[in-house]
C-alpha cells in the first residue's frame, strides 16, 4: 500500500490524528499532485483551532534548537504539538541539535510531537504553499500549537511566516554585521523578539543592540495594545523557555480579547487565495503560453513592445482563448 492510498481516502485518518496518515498527506501536499486538492480542501474546513507561530531569523541563530526546547515545554503542560521546518540545512531529520540526540529522539517517539522538515527547492511559490498546507494538515489532526520554522530571507519564507498567529524573531550572538544587516528586514514582523544563545558571554551586546535598533523606529507596539517582548533565551540552559512560552500564550490572548485574532484570520485568508490564484495563473501560463510568452520576449528584447504592454497582451490572449 504506502502511496497507493489517494488522498481523499486519508482525510478521516488525518482527522483522527493517525500519525502515517498525517505523515503521507504532507507528501501528498509537498508533491502538490491535482489529487490532492479535494482532500485539502475537506481538511482546511477543519482548521482553526491551533495556535500557528511562526519562528524566523537568520540562518544559524538557533531557531531548531529553539524549536525542541518550546516542544519539550509546551509537552510538560500538557500540549501537542507539531512543526514544520522549512529548512535547507534541516538538523531535525539528522536527530541531533547541540548535539543533544538522545533527548531529541525522546521527541521522536513522543505521539503528541510531529516533526517534518521541508526542503527548499521545487516551484516559486511551492515551498510557500506545501508548508502552509502542512500547517492545516496538523491543525486539522487536532495538534494543540503548530510551529513553523522558515529562514527569514526571501519572499517565500516572509509569506509563510506572516501566515501565522504569531511571529517570533530569534536574534543570536557571534553572527557578523551582514547578517545583523539582512535581519533588520524581517525585525518588524516580530510579535515577540527572541534573543537565543543568552548562555554566551557575548549575548548581552545582542540584547543592547537590538534594543538600540528597536528604540530606532521599528514598532514595538502594536494597534490592538500588544507591547512587543524581548526575551533571552539558552537552547543550552533552558533559560528563558518558560517566560517565552508565557509570552506566546499572552499574544494569542491579546490577539482573541482585542478582536485582532479574526482580523489576522481574515488577512492570513485572503493573502492565501491570491497567492493561490497567481500560483494557478503562473503555471496556466507556463504549461499553455510557452509560445506567446516566448514571441512577447523577442519584442521585449528588440524594444518593440513594454513589461507592462506585453502583459496585457498575454492576459487579452489568455482570456480570449478561455471564452467559451
Ligand atoms: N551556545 C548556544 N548555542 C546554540 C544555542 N542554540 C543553538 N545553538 C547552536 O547554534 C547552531 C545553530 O543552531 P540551530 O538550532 O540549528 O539554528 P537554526 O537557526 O535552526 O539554523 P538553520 O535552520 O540552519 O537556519 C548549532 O551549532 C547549535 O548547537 C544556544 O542556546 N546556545
Ligand atoms: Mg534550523
Amino acid at each position: 500500500m504506502g502511496r497507493a492510498v489517494p488522498p481523499l481516502a486519508l482525510v478521516q485518518q488525518v482527522l483522527e490524528g493517525r500519525l502515517t496518515a498525517v505523515a503521507r498527506m504532507i507528501t501528498h501536499a509537498e508533491s502538490g499532485e491535482e489529487a490532492c486538492h479535494e482532500a485539502l480542501a475537506e481538511i482546511y474546513r477543519h482548521t482553526g483551532k491551533a495556535h500557528v507561530v511562526g519562528i524566523t531569523g537568520v540562518p544559524g541563530s538557533g531557531k531548531s534548537a529553539l524549536v525542541t526546547r518550546l516542544c519539550k515545554a509546551l509537552r510538560a503542560g500538557g500540549r501537542s504539538v507539531g512543526v514544520i521546518a522549512v529548512d535547507p540545512s534541516s538538523p531535525f531529520s539528522g536527530g541531533s541539535i547541540l548535539g543533544d540526540r538522545i533527548r531529541m529522539n525522546e521527541l521522536v517517539t513522543d505521539p503528541g510531537v510531529f516533526i517534518r522538515s521541508m526542503a527548499t527547492r521545487g516551484a516559486l511559490g511551492g515551498l510557500a504553499r506545501a508548508s502552509l498546507s502542512g500547517v492545516d494538515i496538523l491543525d486539522a489532526a487536532g495538534y494543540d500549537v503548530v510551529l513553523i520554522e522558515t529562514v527569514g530571507v526571501g519572499q517565500d519564507e516572509i509569506d509563510v511566516v506572516q501566515a501565522v498567529h504569531t511571529t517570533l524573531v530569534v536574534s543570536a550572538p557571534g553572527l557578523g554585521d551582514d547578517i545583523q544587516a539582512i535581519k533588520a528586514g524581517v525585525l518588524e514582523i516580530a510579535d515577540i523578539h527572541v534573543v537565543g544563545k543568552c548562555d554566551r558571554s557575548d549575548a548581552h551586546r545582542t540584547v543592547t543592540d537590538l534594543k538600540n535598533m528597536l528604540a530606532m523606529g521599528h514598532r514595538n507596539s502594536q494597534g490592538y495594545g500588544w507591547q512587543v517582548p524581548l526575551i533571552p533565551t539558552s537552547s543550552v540552559s533552558g533559560e528563558g523557555i518558560p517566560e517565552l512560552l508565557t509570552a506566546i500564550d499572552g499574544h494569542l490572548e491579546a490577539l482573541t480579547s482585542s478582536g485582532e485574532l479574526e482580523q489576522r484570520r481574515r488577512r492570513i485568508a485572503q493573502t492565501r487565495l491570491l497567492k493561490s490564484a497567481e500560483n494557478i495563473l503562473r503555471d496556466q501560463f507556463q504549461r499553455h503560453h510557452d509560445r506567446q510568452i516566448s514571441e512577447l520576449t523577442d519584442r521585449m528584447m528588440s524594444g518593440r513592445t513594454h513589461p507592462h504592454a506585453a502583459a496585457q497582451t498575454l492576459l487579452n490572449q489568455f482570456r480570449s482563448e478561455r471564452k467559451p
